[in-house]
């Protein structure tokens, strides 16, 4: 790949299989396992001694090409692909993490990441400090002799709180811990934060990367030490591979990223401004308006403020789930980072794995509403939420 590409042309370009036929697109290897020319052979893949495929739990042509792209997209030197987003978080903790260790989290993510970390991971001896990562003496007072690990999503599900990982990445280096950003929401276009010195990156490559809503994978990134390690260990021995067929449409969808994500931005930057004026509207959290705390890092730590946007009604919970009833163009469905525009109300759905006080605690409220800004015309986006509101 010349050095000079941008992401948008490596999306596109970076990694293709050397095809026997010249298909322009990269073929689907839809094949469990692989022929050897002979039982030598065989053992020789095994031992190491012979580079070639085996068997597609261990690794796949086609799965192949989308690590090498989300390794150079992310400044990586290696990526692993995985079954869902939650496969690449648990895979991603499963290498570093042991009975006895313990790790300090951001205290709002994702809900089935926090039920992994407070409920999972405790099962198998791993205790998990939850604080609030926008104050970093609070991540350096939360370490133990016994911590191995920070891990924050930046900007956070799903209130769009953002972090200083320049900061949290050289936490983790003055005490020698891994750190781990879950980068979903931005993809590798808006916000690389290996670049920044965080150790290991991680997608849900069901958004925005696939960014056609009929995939569940996921995505790990860092060095070449570090996802061997999870693909010949974590990955190998627990399971939770990528399928190829699925690997396939995401190689489709990261055609389109740069210019999917140049719409959706467009659109959340448009709607986000239109419901912080709005009078029923009480609070908007997106990192494109001035007001809120993620601002600063907007043009520096990520490029643009991506496509979600968080926002509270004036009124209780029951008008919040009221308005959201009335929508017509907005789909009601958790997810993000489709062509549709989806709604959801995190509180009941995407964050009911929490505990109502840990809900508190991260900042999520009862009437707190989450759009995932689709790729429509944003004044039919508009029309819509103005007849719900
Ligand atoms: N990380 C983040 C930041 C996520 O938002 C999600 C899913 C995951 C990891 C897990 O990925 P999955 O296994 O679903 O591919 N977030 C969802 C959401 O906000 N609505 O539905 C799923």
């Amino acid at each position: 790949m010349p050095d000079q590409w941008k992401p948008a042309t490596v999306a596109i370009h970076s990694g293709h299989i050397k095809e026997a036929f010249g298909a322009l697109v990269t073929p689907l290897y839809q094949s469990a396992t692989f022929v050897f020319d002979n039982a030598q052979q065989g053992g020789a893949r095994f031992a190491g001694d012979e580079q070639g495929y085996i068997y597609t739990r261990l690794g796949n042509p086609t799965t192949a090409e989308l690590e090498r792209k989300m390794a150079l997209l992310e400044g990586a030197e290696s990526a692993a692909a995985c079954a869902s987003g939650m496969a690449a978080v648990s895979a991603a903790l499963m290498t570093h993490l042991e009975a006895g260790d313990h790790l300090i989290s951001s205290n709002a993510v994702y809900g089935c990441t926090f039920a992994l970390l407070s409920s999972q991971l405790k099962r198998y001896g791993v205790d998990t400090t939850f604080v609030d990562f926008s104050d970093p003496l609070a991540i350096e007072a939360a370490i133990q002799p016994n911590t191995k690990l920070v891990f924050c999503e930046s900007p956070v599900n799903p209130h769009l709180q953002v972090f200083d990982l320049t900061a949290i990445a050289a936490i983790a280096k003055r005490n020698n811990l891994i750190s781990i950003v879950d980068n979903t929401f931005m993809t590798p276009l808006l916000q690389q934060p290996l670049t920044l010195g965080i150790d290991m990156v991680i997608h849900s490559a069901t958004k925005y990367l696939n960014g056609h809503g009929d995939v569940i994978a996921g995505i790990v990134c860092g060095s070449e030490a570090h996802i061997h390690q999870l693909k010949y260990q974590i990955l190998k021995d627990f399971g939770g591979v990528i399928s190829p067929h699925d690997a396939w449409l995401i190689l489709r969808g990261l055609k389109t990223l740069d210019v999917r994500l140049s719409r959706h931005c467009d659109n959340a930057e448009k709607l986000a401004v239109y419901l912080n004026q709005h009078t029923k509207v009480s609070s908007v959290f997106y990192p494109g308006l001035e007001n809120h705390q993620g601002f600063k890092y907007v043009g520096k730590q990520m490029r643009r403020a991506g496509g979600v946007i968080a926002f509270e009604l004036i009124g209780s919970e029951q008008d919040a789930i009221n308005f959201v009833n009335k929508l017509k163009l907005f789909t009601i469905a958790v997810s993000l980072g489709d062509a549709e525009s989806l709604i959801q109300h995190p509180a009941s759905m995407t964050h009911s794995p929490y505990t109502p006080e840990a809900r508190a605690e991260a900042g999520i409220t009862d009437n707190l509403l989450r759009i995932s800004v689709g790729l429509e015309n944003v004044e039919d986006l508009i029309i819509d939420i103005e007849q719900a509101l």
